[in-house]
């Protein structure tokens, strides 16, 4: 036979250790379910067994609060028992705090009298570039003011320059190059010979002249009839000139006369005549004759001769090389 029952509320008596034995709890289910096996006891019959269903539509278990003392060693040992490793945590964050300011302390201690030095070091390089830096300011203000001198200067030499350019045939004595912008300068003019004894050009006409044009012709050329003040320059002038015409006392005119003065013979350029190359009959002033000339004919040393200065001749001129100061 089976019956069914419901309950309202379940309380449950704990048994356990000796505290817990004394502790009741009250639980409070929502809902309990329980399939019980009922057996029942027929004094006629065998014993059966049944199975009930007994639903629950609230359980509630009841705990007995234990004692006020009880209670509150339990609390006690909890909060011993848990801040165990709390206690732990903090003993390693100290000795952790601990050992970093140790290491800072040692550290500072270490680094201190280093850092001190580093810092007397660089104050001193400080110090020293400070010097090298009023050093170079100096020295630039020295070379500024040289700067300015040198385009002075250049400024000066450019003007000279321009200067020299319109009297001196630049073009001439330095031709520059072919396919360069170099110039190279020669002592001489070309169509002029030079003769390092002398340290002159000299230039031999092809033309006729009298002495007076001739002399003339010289100057257009910036130079004037040549003065012959010795026996090697009357040699070079021999080798260099020749016969032409068909007389043979046409040669060619040299910077002499004694117009002034007859007998008197004077250079060009005002000196006296002191060393002469007269040929044996020379000079004989017939029909006058106030000018000289040089032949080819009887040699170096016997090779003048006065002629009248209106006769046309060739002529030699001079003027001093670039080289050289004399
Ligand atoms: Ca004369
Ligand atoms: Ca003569």
């Amino acid at each position: 036979m089976s019956d069914e029952v419901c309950y309202s509320t379940v309380v449950f008596a704990n048994p356990g250790t000796a505290y817990e034995a004394k502790k009741e709890e009250e639980t409070i289910y929502a809902r309990v379910r329980s399939t019980a096996t009922v057996q029942t006891v027929h004094p006629t019959g065998p014993t059966e067994k049944k199975e009930e269903e007994i639903p629950y539509a609230d359980m509630r278990s009841e705990q007995t609060a234990p004692p006020p003392g009880t209670q509150c060693a339990s609390i006690e040992k909890s909060r011993l028992s848990v801040p165990s490793s709390c206690r732990v945590a903090a003993v390693c964050l100290g000795l952790l705090s601990v050992l970093l300011l140790t290491a800072i302390i040692v550290l500072c201690v270490y680094s201190y009298p280093r850092l001190r030095s580093d810092i007397k070091n660089l104050t001193l390089t400080n110090h020293m570039l400070q010097a090298d830096i009023d050093n170079l300011t100096i020295a630039l203000g020295h070379l500024s003011k040289e700067k300015t001198e040198a385009e002075a200067e250049r400024d000066i030499l450019n003007q000279t320059y321009t200067m020299l350019l319109q009297y001196f045939p630049v073009e001439s004595y330095c031709p520059v190059k072919n396919g360069t912008q170099e110039r190279t300068c020669h002592p001489c003019l070309p169509g002029w010979i030079e003769f390092n004894s002398t340290q002159k050009c000299y230039y031999f006409s092809t033309e006729r002249k009298n002495w007076i044009d001739s002399r003339i012709a010289c100057k257009r050329l910036d130079a004037d009839l040549v003065i012959i003040k010795n026996a090697e320059e009357q040699a070079f002038i021999s080798q260099k000139i020749e016969q032409y015409g068909s007389l043979q006392w046409e040669g060619y005119w040299i910077g002499v006369t004694d117009a002034v003065t007859e007998g008197t013979w004077v250079w060009v350029d005002s000196t006296p005549m002191t060393t002469s190359f007269w040929d044996y009959t020379e000079p004989n002033d017939i029909h006058n004759e106030d000018c000289a000339t040089t032949i080819k004919r009887k040699g170096p040393l016997r090779s003048w001769h006065d002629i009248s200065c209106s006769n046309s001749y060739r002529w030699i001129c001079e003027t001093k090389a670039l080289k050289g100061s004399n």
